[in-house]
């Protein structure tokens, strides 16, 4: 996927306004992703691998938030010849437009389904697999459990959700551990200090991330059967939940 680099935060600006998915941040979201969350491509690559397995013929499989159409993309390459729909949904009319163009880019038998509204919004309904790569932490806190109900409930017996989410710790000597190895992270991606304070500010009132208990106590509200961490990196996780 080609992509400028982002530099959105590289100039000193008096006022950091709240981090939005506008067209600008759509123009290198690629290159943003990439150099920010640890992990990021091997997650893409493995949600491709847990779709060949889990997805049934004539099932939907859903990606919620789905930016440029990553996960989409991953899902799509492995999943052909099984009369699968895929329903993509962001909200962002820049990052669908984008998407739309991704997904024009490769020829595929496997239909997608872009949406262009709010996750909150849409209904889930035979569903073999569901994607949420770091979405919900960008829902308010008190609408993720409504959210994840309705996943359940959409979900057919065995199908599977992959939740992505930058975590927060309780214990405050872990969370700045791996905050720290995050940003040195970054740092080695060759973003500036100013960089990453003006964006640090930018997403504060935006996402706001739930330590791993509440994903485990969210999953078993909601009756998952079978649900692990399949991938960590600092505090950057990959989650898996079975019906
Ligand atoms: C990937 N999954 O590349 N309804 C619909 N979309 C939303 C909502 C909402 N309520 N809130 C946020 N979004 C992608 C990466 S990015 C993660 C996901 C990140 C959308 C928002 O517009 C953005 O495109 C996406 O969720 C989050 O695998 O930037 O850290």
């Amino acid at each position: 996927m080609n992509s400028s680099q982002d530099k959105i935060y590289a100039t000193a600006s008096d006022q950091i306004t709240d981090f939005k998915f506008d067209d600008r941040v759509a123009g290198v979201f690629s290159d943003m992703i990439r150099r920010s969350v640890p992990g990021y491509t091997q997650i893409i690559a493995t949600i491709g691998d847990f779709a060949d397995q889990y997805v049934k013929p004539n099932s939907n499989v859903y990606d919620l938030g789905c930016s440029l159409g990553s996960a989409t993309l991953a899902i799509r390459r492995q999943i052909e010849q099984r009369q699968c729909n895929i329903i993509a949904v962001d909200n962002s009319d820049a990052m669908i437009e984008r998407c739309q163009a991704n997904l024009n880019a490769y020829v595929s038998d496997t239909q997608v389904d872009l949406v262009c509204g709010d996750i909150r919004d849409i209904s889930i309904t035979n569903a073999s697999m569901v994607v949420l790569n770091f979405t919900l932490q960008f829902l308010p806190p008190e609408d993720r459990d409504l959210l994840l109900k309705k996943i359940y409930q959409g979900l057919n017996p065995g199908g599977i959700l992959v939740l992505s989410e930058k975590l927060r710790f309780d214990d405050e000597h872990i969370q700045q551990l791996l905050d720290t190895h995050h940003l040195n992270f970054k740092r080695a991606n060759g973003y500036s200090e100013l960089e990453i304070s003006q964006k640090r500010s930018a997403l504060e009132n935006v996402m706001k991330p739930d330590t791993i208990e509440q994903h485990y106590q969210r999953f078993q509200n909601q009756g998952f059967n079978h649900y692990s961490l399949w991938f960590q990196c600092f505090n950057f996780a990959s989650m898996v939940a079975i019906k």
